[in-house]
């Protein structure tokens, strides 16, 4: 079984990391019937599988059955570097762990390791109501990936991190998303996925907050963190993409249901009301603000500051002066006009964030191009920063989606007018029934513009039994 793994970490000559892997595998795959997608593990699915880290090695197509799909470990090729921010720029990158920063390095690792099983067990039971067999395949390329993923973080654990990692390891296949007992470290990563519009959202801005953080870890000091994290973002653009690209068609369906009947309501006609997709988008953004922390954080200061956790691409943005981020405040205005100065190393969070929220603003105007090309005035927002928040500066306080300050019974109250309620859900399920025909669709959502891979639209990309 082990020497089956696809790798590019010298597997077959390391004893150690072989006898770990070989205790955690059996583990892993318990794990994957327990609480990965229910209904499929017979289904063949047509699946990109990395088998190698060069440039054609990390996307070959094929047909796979969920359980026997080659979860591998790659690190992308080293590169000629030095820390290049925080205290010691100049210091060559550390092949092992630094006893020092053995901690911190160990609580990212694991931090990061968390969401990937988390967000599998969130998305368990969409496949029964998928849109198509294109979407269907989609979901589970997210999910072996992130699987993958959480290989990834397992394998810097056995690595380099000896018992205490092994014992880390372990625990990343205890906790589970929303168990009361046993949750997933961070906010989001509880929150339920009840169907394909919080997919399709928690795709385009959680995995999104995951470009970021992996962006900031890939300008780790620890050489091996950052090769791991380099070769998971190839595979993370593909979830966003299915994130961006799923809401974009949500929103041309109902634009031409809005279009063709005259009408906002358009429930009746089959579609998502652009008011409930605006709920979804409430909330995912702002469960997603959640996931970087503290805008004032030590934690983050003490990251940057060991050259254990950078900024988004600290040396290719071409945005930041200089590395050691000694000087200079970040400016935090706060829901009534009031600004806090932080010190630019407590700020990382916030830094990070603001890159985020860009991107965001990028798709935003992708989807309020769709509504704007059939005539329609209404748009699409993201809330504002302080809006539903349980982290930082603006957690328990209540603002609304345009920041203005409400007491909390107001807010209590109008809960319902920003938030996804059980009515919307419901509706929402209504409409969401399984489409399992090949180049077939629900009503509720525009087809793909193209296929995976070049495939045809009738292109049968699982096949069920
Ligand atoms: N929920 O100084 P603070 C992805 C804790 S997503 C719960 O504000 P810090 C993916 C914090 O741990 C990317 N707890 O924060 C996406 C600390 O606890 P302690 C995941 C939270 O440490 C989709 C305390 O509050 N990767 O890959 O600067 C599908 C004060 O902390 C939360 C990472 O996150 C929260 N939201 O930053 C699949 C990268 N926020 O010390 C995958 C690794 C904060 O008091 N993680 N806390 O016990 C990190 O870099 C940092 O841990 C964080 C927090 C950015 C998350």
């Amino acid at each position: 079984m082990i020497g089956e793994i696809p790798n590019n970490v010298d597997l077959d000559h390391d004893q150690q990391l072989r006898r770990a892997l070989a205790t955690w595998h059996p583990r892993f795959l318990q794990w994957w019937n327990e609480v990965g997608p229910e209904g499929f593990d017979a289904s063949t699915v047509y699946l990109r599988t990395a088998v190698s880290a060069s440039a054609d090695g990390w996307a070959n197509y094929a047909y796979v059955k969920m359980p026997e799909y080659r979860w591998g470990i790659f690190l992308a090729p080293p590169e000629n570097r030095k820390v290049g921010f925080g205290d010691n720029p100049d210091a060559d990158p550390w092949l092992q762990v630094p006893g020092e920063f053995r901690k911190e390095l160990r609580r990212i690792i694991v931090t990061q390791g968390d969401t990937e099983p988390a967000s599998v067990e969130q998305q368990r039971l969409l496949g029964k109501t998928a849109p198509s067999l294109y979407d269907l395949r989609n979901l589970f390329q997210v999910n072996v990936e992130e699987a993958r993923h959480l290989w990834a973080m397992v394998y810097l654990l056995h690595r380099f991190f000896g018992r205490d990692g092994r014992e880390e390891a372990e625990e990343l296949l205890t906790r589970r998303s929303g168990h009361r007992d046993h949750p997933r470290i961070l906010t989001a990563f509880n929150a339920p996925i009840r169907d394909w519009l919080d997919f399709f959202c928690f795709a385009m801005f959680t995995d999104r907050d995951g470009k970021y953080q992996l962006e900031s870890l890939s300008e780790s000091g620890f050489d091996p963190l950052s090769r791991t994290t380099r070769f998971m973002l190839t595979e993370e653009a593909h979830h966003m993409f299915v994130g961006e690209t799923g809401v974009q068609r949500v929103v041309q369906r109902t634009a031409d249901l809005m279009k063709q009947s005259g009408r906002a309501d358009i429930h009746a006609l089959g579609g998502i009301e652009l008011a409930v997709i605006q709920k979804y988008i409430n909330l995912w953004y702002s469960e997603s603000l959640d996931l970087f922390g503290a805008e004032d954080s030590s934690n983050a200061a003490t990251y940057f500051a060991t050259g254990i956790k950078g900024r988004y691409r600290e040396h290719t943005a071409n945005v930041y002066r200089e590395h050691r981020a000694l000087e200079g405040e970040y400016e935090l205005r706060l829901p009534g006009g009031a600004v806090e100065r932080i010190p630019l190393r407590r700020a990382m969070n916030a830094v990070l964030r603001d890159a985020f929220v860009q991107d965001c603003e990028r798709g935003l105007a992708r989807w309020n191009r769709e509504l704007a090309a059939r005539g329609l005035e209404q748009r699409l927002a993201l809330p504002h920063a302080g809006f539903n928040r349980k982290v930082g500066a603006y957690a328990g306080q209540c603002c609304d989606p345009r920041g203005e300050v409400l007491a909390a019974e107001e807010f209590a109250s109008r809960r319902g007018e920003w938030l996804p309620t059980e009515e919307d859900r419901a509706r929402n399920a209504e409409l969401m029934q399984p489409v399992y025909e090949p180049g077939k669709i629900a009503g509720w959502i525009a087809p793909p513009a193209k296929g995976i891979n070049g495939q045809p639209p009738d292109f049968e990309y699982v096949i069920l039994s």
